[in-house]
């Protein structure tokens, strides 16, 4: 009996579904622009009670990283197991079938294995002339706004907006006539007034539609629904504004660059300054830096408050013993820390992400593993705790399957996690428990100068120095690991002019 035969075996035994040949469903609950500000990952000014229960469940993955800072590119990644650097899907506007037209996503693969697959909210990155993928999902897509002012004053008496406008794909060559819109608005309101509340009562709606369809003919559900605060415009009811005292958030400590940091990893302005009042500059004063703070841990507790009331409808409808739930932040997003705002950097601020796994009968309640992760691995894991074959693609599968970590948490399926931003050079990143170096390369000029970074989180955890100049055994050892990588993918053209959100 070879090994592989035994693996099986020995999942059949620790998997109840696979033992009864049942599959579980799956509920996958993507959270814009949500770093590990919670309260379960030890952030103390954090009030997201709900996501702390879903820690409670199963397995927290504390070191775990996007594959690249900015929405599409990120989902993509998500969606295919593929590192951007494998399809060339780098940018806002980059068209997965153009890309990859034979490409199996995540929810197609679950289809052609029985599953309905559905999909609510802020799924594939929708705007900046990308239209989301229906042949993903066995119905269409519940689509909702991502960014969405109540009070007039936000939008200068009801005008269309940037953002507004690059999210709904209007005025794509004209973007820069348009107004900006408010970084924040608190009215009073409720929680379906904005989407995500829309999207959690939709939600819950399709899981009880799920349930009965379950019952009937055994059909498994694979839903995603994704919710779109923290992601910029910090729009969430009062009632979550009101739940932080400002004066008691924590403000950024360091807000100058890393020493010795090249150019090209830097970034000041970008996203926050394509919303008033910011500075066309980017410049975020004392006042206007705590108004945006507390408007993303209000806005998080938003978005938290919406998960809750999904997570209580599975319970209620007696669906959560067989129905793994994933949460995952597409990005992490800087808080004034380094000095900048938003995400689109390689930093640590910007990559680091929340990923939560229950599985119920694999993930022992409240366990947390230190293995290192990335998005991609998702994909391959969801697979196999439903008893699939491994994915094969067409497009290359580099995400592992981390269910020999959801059983054991001290398991390593890997040692690094590798992520990308491209700027006018592309910055590949390796990330060990210890260490992270970034390579700068301009990939069409062999020739070209490449700039280096090293970041120590042991001796120097918020990057204020690059030590690369100084460590060269360590970079040595890490641009090892990257040169196994293959080499990256040309950029996939972007048809529109839309700039990177
Ligand atoms: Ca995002």
């Amino acid at each position: 009996m070879n090994l592989k035969r035994l693996k099986i075996i020995f999942l059949a035994a620790c998997i109840p579904w696979l033992a009864q040949a049942e599959k579980p469903n799956v509920l996958l609950i993507l959270v814009d622009d949500l770093k590990p500000a919670m309260g379960c990952y030890g952030d103390a000014a954090a009030k997201t009670p709900h996501m702390d229960a879903l820690a409670k469940r199963g397995m927290r993955f504390d070191l775990a990283y996007c594959n690249q800072a900015v929405c599409a590119p990120s989902r993509f990644t998500l969606m295919l197991g593929s590192h951007s650097t494998s399809t060339g899907l780098y940018g806002l506007g980059s068209q997965l079938r153009q890309g990859v037209p034979k490409a199996v996503t995540m929810p197609q693969y679950f289809a052609k294995h029985g599953y309905r697959t559905e999909s609510l909210g802020k799924v594939f990155h929708i705007g900046h002339g990308n239209k989301g993928d229906p042949k993903s999902f066995s119905v269409p897509h519940f689509h909702d706004k991502v960014i969405e002012y109540l009070d007039p004053a936000s939008t200068d008496g009801g005008k269309l907006t940037r953002e507004e406008a690059l999210f709904t794909n209007q005025r794509l060559g004209q973007i820069r006539s348009l107004p900006r819109g408010a970084a924040f608005e608190s009215p009073v309101a409720e929680d379906a007034d904005y989407a995500d509340g829309r999207v959690a009562e939709e939600t819950i709606r399709r899981l009880e539609a799920a349930k009965e369809r379950r019952t009937k003919d055994g059909t498994p559900f694979f839903i995603t629904a994704g919710f779109v605060r923290p992601h910029l415009p910090f729009s969430a009811p009062k009632k979550y504004w009101d739940m932080f005292d400002p004066a008691k958030l924590p403000m950024p400590k360091n807000e100058v660059f890393p020493k010795g940091a090249p150019q090209v990893a830097l970034k000041r302005g970008g996203e926050i300054a394509a919303y008033k009042p910011v500075p066309t500059s980017g410049q975020v004063g004392e006042t206007l830096k705590r108004e945006l703070i507390h408007g993303y841990y209000a806005s998080t507790s938003y978005a938290d408050a919406q998960i809750g009331k999904v997570t209580a409808a599975l319970d209620r409808l007696g669906l959560a013993k067989n129905t793994i739930i994933v949460l995952w932040g597409d990005h992490g997003w800087h808080l004034g820390d380094l000095g900048i705002w938003t995400k689109h950097t390689n930093f640590e601020q910007a990559n680091r992400i929340p990923i939560l796994i229950i599985a119920p009968g694999v993930t022992k309640p409240g366990s947390v593993t230190k293995q290192l992760t990335e998005t991609v691995d998702i994909f391959p894991t969801l697979a196999e705790l439903a008893g699939l074959p491994v994915p094969k693609g067409p497009q290359p599968i580099d995400g592992v399957s981390l269910v020999p970590v959801l059983m054991n948490p001290q398991i390593r399926v890997r040692n690094h996690a590798f992520h990308v931003y491209p700027r006018r050079k592309l910055g590949r990143a390796i990330r060990t428990e210890r260490y992270r170096l970034v390579e700068w390369k301009n990939h069409a000029q062999p020739d070209g100068k490449i700039e280096y970074e090293l970041y120590d989180y042991q001796s120097d955890p918020h990057e204020t120095q690059n030590h690369a100049a100084t460590r060269p055994k360590v970079v040595g050892e890490l641009k090892a690991i990257l040169a196994k990588y293959p080499k990256p993918a040309t950029r996939s053209r972007r048809p529109d002019k839309g700039r990177k959100k």
